[in-house]
């Protein structure tokens, strides 16, 4: 039974989600002026933040806030937050590539103890609550069993534009590569970890990363039976800006090799 603040994140994803759906089928027909397109996802995005905060807010009034767009506000609650993402993957969603999703996390006392992720697109909500597992469209899901690197499928996210951590992922595929069944990068930080929460990869990583698109995250992957550090282990994978998943048989292989320095 979902919790009454899980079922307020839901029905805000869902609400956020149906704007977003209609607004990606518009973007096709954009995509002629790139600037046009780029103006029009901006407000795509903003709107469904918008959307979400009145949902939240509305049901909420007391907690505080995170979001992509519209930054961070302190609430009368000091020991409870929305970290908020309206559109994860909004590159995906700005070429028409129908893979993105609206992410919601609600933190306690520095911990997150709720999650949504909602892949509208695809009509896929992943949900889970710290202690009570985690699911997808009411499923339970657990991580991946499998326990050889050259058999597992992992996932990153490459810096657009060569930004800051370019070399250091590249490095990273160099040595992951040649052990293991591929490496993907999707674009979707939110939906990376979702997809390891119901095993369908084994694992991920990626530097330069904010807690928006990671938050929800985390928690689907923990109560899914998956481990998350950040890339450095006495730091938080939520706010450091890195962040290394997997299984429990496979965490300890791979997180070494991110962690590896040459
Ligand atoms: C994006 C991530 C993606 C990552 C990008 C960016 P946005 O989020 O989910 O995987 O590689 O750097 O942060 O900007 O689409 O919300």
């Amino acid at each position: 039974m979902a919790s009454a603040n899980l079922n307020i994140m839901i029905k805000a994803a869902r609400k956020a989600g149906r704007s977003l759906v209609k607004d990606f089928r518009e973007v096709e027909n954009l995509q002629v002026s790139v600037k046009g397109a780029g103006d029009f996802v901006s407000r795509a995005d903003r709107e469904a933040e918008r959307i979400i905060k009145e949902e939240l807010r509305t049901a909420r009034p007391n907690y505080g806030w995170i979001g992509e767009e519209t930054g961070e506000e302190a609430g009368e609650d000091p020991t409870r937050r929305w970290i908020v993402d309206p559109l994860d993957g909004t590159t995906n969603f700005l070429h028409g590539l129908p893979h993105w999703a609206v992410s919601i996390a609600l933190e306690h006392k520095g911990e997150i103890v709720a999650s949504v992720v909602f892949d509208a697109a695809k009509d896929e909500l992943f949900t889970a609550e710290r202690g009570d597992g985690a699911f997808l469209n009411d499923r339970r899901i657990r991580v991946s069993g499998r326990r050889q690197m050259i058999e597992s499928i992992f996932a990153t996210g490459v810096p657009f534009a060569g930004r800051g951590t370019l070399p250091a992922t590249l490095r990273d595929l160099s040595r992951l590569m040649p052990l293991t069944a591929g490496v993907r990068r999707w674009g979707a930080a939110s939906l990376d970890l979702a997809y390891v929460a119901t095993g369908r990869y084994e694992g991920y990583w990626e530097r330069g990363i904010k807690s928006w698109d990671v938050a929800a995250g985390i928690l689907l992957v923990k109560e899914a039976g998956g481990f998350v550090e950040s890339i450095r282990p006495d730091q938080s994978p939520v706010e450091s800006g890195s962040i290394v998943a997997a299984n429990p048989q496979l965490f300890d292989e791979f997180a070494g090799l991110v962690r590896q320095r040459d």
